[in-house]
């Protein structure tokens, strides 16, 4: 397995229930972290399956000759051009393809534009000498969700696409170790489409929820309510409206598709209008604190989706830069975040004379919190509920002026 990050190490793990694996990563640390045995992140049920299958497992900085190459390994945006980056892709195959021989198969995992497969992996896997169907070649996007990925990975379906059938009947067999789903079998730029269908199938429709939620505000109607209603209907299911998209994989597969077609306006405006939502919020704290000066505000919640301690495109960060560049003073708190562009403060300190709550991220932990204990340490009580998660009646009580995005009932 190349790439010991989110899906690669997983991955490893179950597949380590019936084969040997080594796990190699070009960071020494991980490599050193899983060789001691530690795991390098948290996530559910990831540390117990560690320890069953430990002893099918070694990681590694190198590759080493193998029956089965899988790579997993990030395929970030370019943001300046919005094209994806295929360099870690690229880097894993050339790692490969001295140690490529007859009878090997090549397992693609990570998300790519259509045609990636054929016209940059393969090329790079020939210069082993061998041709296709000397070696195999098949492409199997991931699908799970962080926060349930174990689980995810053993139960959804999953699609394989490859060039010929003794490729994909092998690769069929390595999954079915542990995918309990459906294995569907197609060709290799179909799988590679449907992964970025996938995930642009959701972006838009949080796109239509987060505009849903602007129109409510204008029309003084309390969204979420509406999403409630509208959603006993048999054949509908909006999604919840927010302050952006954020995570490795909506925010960024969707520019995938974008690149290489002039056919993607719902695709981009979805984009458009999520990447938006930043600045959304900052207007509604605006309104709140405009009679206050030099306002401190606070952010509970970094991590780019609830009860995970993963930042990467987090909505919050665009948040936060904007707000500072108006002059806002901002201070942060996330109990699952460790590392990240401010200080992450106890929540004590991040509430601590400040002026304005923003919760942007929609973890469990934080409906504990008692608005009477807050509200004795702010400076001013304003509440900001970007993901509408507290009780709005017992904020009230205890004398906060309050908005919830998407709710134009609040909106004086
Ligand atoms: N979000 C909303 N409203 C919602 C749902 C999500 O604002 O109703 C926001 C979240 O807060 C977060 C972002 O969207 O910022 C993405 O979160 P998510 O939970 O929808 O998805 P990810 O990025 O954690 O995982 C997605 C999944 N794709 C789909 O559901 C189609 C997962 O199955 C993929 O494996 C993963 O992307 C990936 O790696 O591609």
């Amino acid at each position: 397995m190349l790439g010991l990050g989110y899906i690669g190490l997983p991955t490893s793990l179950l597949l380590a229930q019936n084969f040997e694996v080594i796990g190699v990563d070009i960071n020494n640390d991980v490599v050193e972290k899983l060789n001691s045995g530690q795991i390098p992140f948290k996530e559910p049920g990831l540390n117990d399956l560690f320890l069953k299958v430990k002893n099918n497992f070694r990681a590694s900085t190198n590759v080493d000759y193998a029956d089965v190459f899988l790579i997993a390994v990030p395929t970030p945006l370019d943001k300046s051009v919005k094209v994806a980056d295929l360099k870690h892709v690229q880097s894993a195959a050339r790692m490969i393809f001295p140690y490529l021989k007859e009878g090997n198969l090549v397992i693609l995992e990570s998300t790519v534009p259509p045609g990636s497969s054929e016209q940059l992996v393969a090329p790079i896997l020939g210069r082993s000498g061998l041709k296709q169907g000397d070696f195999g070649l098949v492409h199997c996007p991931e699908r799970a969700i962080p926060g349930n990925t174990i689980y995810e990975m053993i139960h959804n379906d999953r699609i394989i696409g490859g060039f010929d059938y003794s490729s994909l009947d092998r690769a069929k067999e390595i999954y079915a170790s542990f995918v309990r789903g459906n294995l569907y079998l197609t060709d290799i730029r179909t799988a590679e489409l449907v992964k970025l269908m996938e995930n642009s199938y959701r972006d838009i429709n949080i796109a239509l929820a987060n505009e849903f939620a602007q129109i409510a505000e204008e029309c003084k109607i309390n969204i979420w309510e509406a999403i409630f209603l509208a959603n006993k209907h048999p054949r509908v299911n909006i999604l919840k409206p927010g302050p952006g998209v954020g995570g490795h994989c909506i925010s960024i597969d969707p520019w995938f598709l974008t690149e290489g077609t002039t056919k993607c306006r719902m695709v981009s405006l979805a984009r458009e209008i999520n990447d938006s939502m930043p600045n959304y919020v900052l207007k509604i704290v605006r309104e709140l604190l405009d009679k206050i000066n030099e306002p401190t505000i606070t952010v509970l919640g970094v991590s780019y989706k609830g009860n995970v301690d993963d930042t990467r495109e987090t909505p919050a960060l665009k948040f936060i830069k904007l707000a500072e560049n108006e002059g806002f003073n901002v201070k942060v708190h996330d109990p699952y975040v460790k590392v990240f562009y401010k200080n992450i403060l106890n929540f004590n300190e991040a509430v601590m004379g400040s002026d304005c709550i923003i919760v942007m991220t929609d973890h469990d932990i934080f409906k504990n919190i008692k608005p009477e204990h807050v509200s004795n340490i702010m400076r001013n009580k304003n509440l900001v509920d970007t993901r509408s998660i507290f009780n709005i009646e017992l904020w009230k009580k205890a004398g906060f002026n309050i908005r919830v995005l998407g709710d134009g009932k609040q909106i004086p």
